[in-house]
């Protein structure tokens, strides 16, 4: 694997020159999304897997003063209590998207408006990955950007990033994306 894989990694070590402070993120999407793969190109470390209530399973890695924990969401109403406590002090969302599953489109959607409304995400940075872009049947960011109403989102700093967690094109964009926003967040 090539530089996509170190991408997170290298972004906590210029922020470690920055703040002392651990960087914590979330990063979600509904099931079959890409981020288990995403994650993979993320993270060269290993993943944890930690279950810490009955059908909520989280993979968590923590490096180099970062935290990364990752859940799938969606169906999950009764137990979204239990997320607050992973919601807490985060300081970037990053959310994933199939963008050749036109068929849920709308539940992505309705999943990620009800999050940007969550108390601990209250102006939090989000990078949104319009994911699997080298499937011929994906719609373009543009459009998904469109779909998911995101010009009406003036609490927070957010971008759209067009990608293959697969192959990694796009990811490396969104890393650098990441590495100003939190660097310029935490000054
Ligand atoms: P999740 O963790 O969000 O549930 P996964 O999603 O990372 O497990 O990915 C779900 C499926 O989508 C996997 O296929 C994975 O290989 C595929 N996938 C992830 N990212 C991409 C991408 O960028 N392009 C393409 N074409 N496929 C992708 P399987 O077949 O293993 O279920
Ligand atoms: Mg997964």
């Amino acid at each position: 694997m090539g530089e996509a894989q170190k991408g997170l990694l290298s972004v906590i070590e210029k922020l470690k020159g920055s703040t002392e402070q651990e960087v914590r993120i979330v990063l979600l999407g509904l099931d079959n999304a890409g981020k288990t793969t995403l994650l993979k190109s993320l993270a060269s470390e290993d993943v944890n897997t930690i279950t810490p209530t009955q059908g909520f399973n989280i993979k968590s890695v923590a490096s180099h003063g970062m935290k990364l924990n990752v859940w799938d969401i969606g169906g999950q109403r009764k137990i979204r209590p239990f997320w607050k406590k992973y919601l807490e002090n985060t300081d970037l969302l990053i959310y994933v998207i199939d963008s050749a599953d036109k068929k849920r489109f709308e539940e992505t959607g309705l999943e990620l408006s009800e999050l940007i409304d969550e108390e601990n995400l209250k102006g939090v940075p989000v990078l949104i990955f319009a994911n699997k872009q080298d499937l011929a049947t994906a719609s373009p960011a543009s459009e998904i950007a469109e779909g998911l109403n995101l010009h009406t989102y003036r609490d927070r700093e957010w971008q759209i990033q067009a990608c293959s967690a697969m192959s990694g094109e796009g990811v490396q964009d969104g890393m650098n994306w990441i590495c100003n926003n939190i660097v310029n967040r935490k000054k």
